[in-house]
């Protein structure tokens, strides 16, 4: 458990810990702001630091934990948040979502320009790989196989096709099969991969592995349903992000297709099996539980 504890809630305690150790590895990791080129070093902390749930980096370091394994884990944790960021920049372009407003601040793109900010995502994503290369170099067979997790649940594979997708559903209405597909692939790939990047570095049986890439698949499943619901019924402020942007351009999200009941029915149902799951595991599993619990009940 993460030292560092001040609240009362048990729960927002080790949440807070977990983002307070992923924060302060920023400084020690990350390119200096002040390295040239100095414009583009500013753009990635800016979006680096500009906030944000910190999910997925706080799932990496919580399933090490199970195994022990927290501090070894902290870079590959950062890695992930890089990528998270990485496609966060480039979605709110002018060419893919043209949004203006990202963790309640403005987008990399209004901040800086459009440039700028192509450049910063692309700078991430590529940082990301040479973070976990060089840390990991002393164990090299797991280096090359967080690299190929992570490599692949961003490529055409991963995140980029689950987008091309995406985009590709504003034209033609999907199928719930190719919903299913989009957000798996979008949504779901990096939040099993960052689940399963902390079981790697703890060395987790064969058995756990295959229940933790479940469960994050699941979560990331779920996840994406909340969005749509929460793209519905959420402001702004809240959000921190612009609400109403799938509707307005008729893209077919989970709310779309099933209605705001049945999306949160399911959304429950997945995020049920995946607290019942994690509890198979070894180690103290309670603070997964509640996370899980804490993604499914959230509002922003
Ligand atoms: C490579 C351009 C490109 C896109 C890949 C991941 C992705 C596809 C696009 C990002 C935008 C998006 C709506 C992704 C779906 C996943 C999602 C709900 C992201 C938001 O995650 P949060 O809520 O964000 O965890 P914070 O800001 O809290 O970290």
């Amino acid at each position: 458990m993460p030292a560092g504890s001040t609240s009362l809630d048990p729960f927002d305690n080790i949440f807070a810990a977990y983002c307070a150790e992923i924060e302060s590895s920023f400084n020690r990791y990350l390119p200096d702001p002040k390295e040239r080129p100095q414009r583009l070093h500013e753009a990635m902390r800016y979006s680096m630091e500009a906030g944000g749930k910190r999910l997925r980096p706080t799932l990496t370091l919580a399933v090490a934990d199970l195994y022990a394994a927290r501090k070894q884990a902290l870079p590959a944790a950062l890695a992930v948040e890089c990528i998270h960021t990485f496609s966060l920049i480039h979605d709110d372009l002018p060419c893919m979502d043209n949004d203006d407003l990202r963790r309640g601040k403005p987008t990399a793109h209004r901040q800086f320009d459009e440039p700028t900010a192509l450049l910063a995502g692309d700078a991430l994503l590529a940082f990301a790989f040479s973070l976990i290369a060089r840390e990991y170099q002393s164990t090299p067979l797991l280096a090359i196989r967080l690299l190929q997790e992570l490599s692949t649940a961003c490529g055409s594979n991963g995140l980029v096709g689950g987008q091309m997708e995406d985009i590709l559903a504003e034209k033609i209405p999907p199928t719930t099969e190719q919903l299913d597909y989009i957000h798996r692939h979008k949504t779901a790939a990096l939040i099993e991969k960052a689940m399963t990047l902390g079981a790697l570095i703890g060395q987790a049986r064969e058995e756990d592995l295959q229940i933790i890439r479940e469960v994050g698949q699941g979560i990331g499943l779920a996840f994406q349903i909340i969005d749509d619901i929460l793209d519905e019924t959420a402001d702004a402020q809240t959000l921190g992000k612009t609400p109403g942007k799938d509707a307005a351009v008729g893209k077919a999200t989970f709310v779309a297709l099933f209605g705001l009941d049945e999306a949160r029915t399911q959304a429950n149902n997945l995020s049920n099996t995946a607290a019942a799951k994690l509890k198979s595991l070894p180690g103290d599993t309670a603070f997964l539980v509640s996370l899980v619990r804490k993604m499914q009940n959230r509002i922003s």
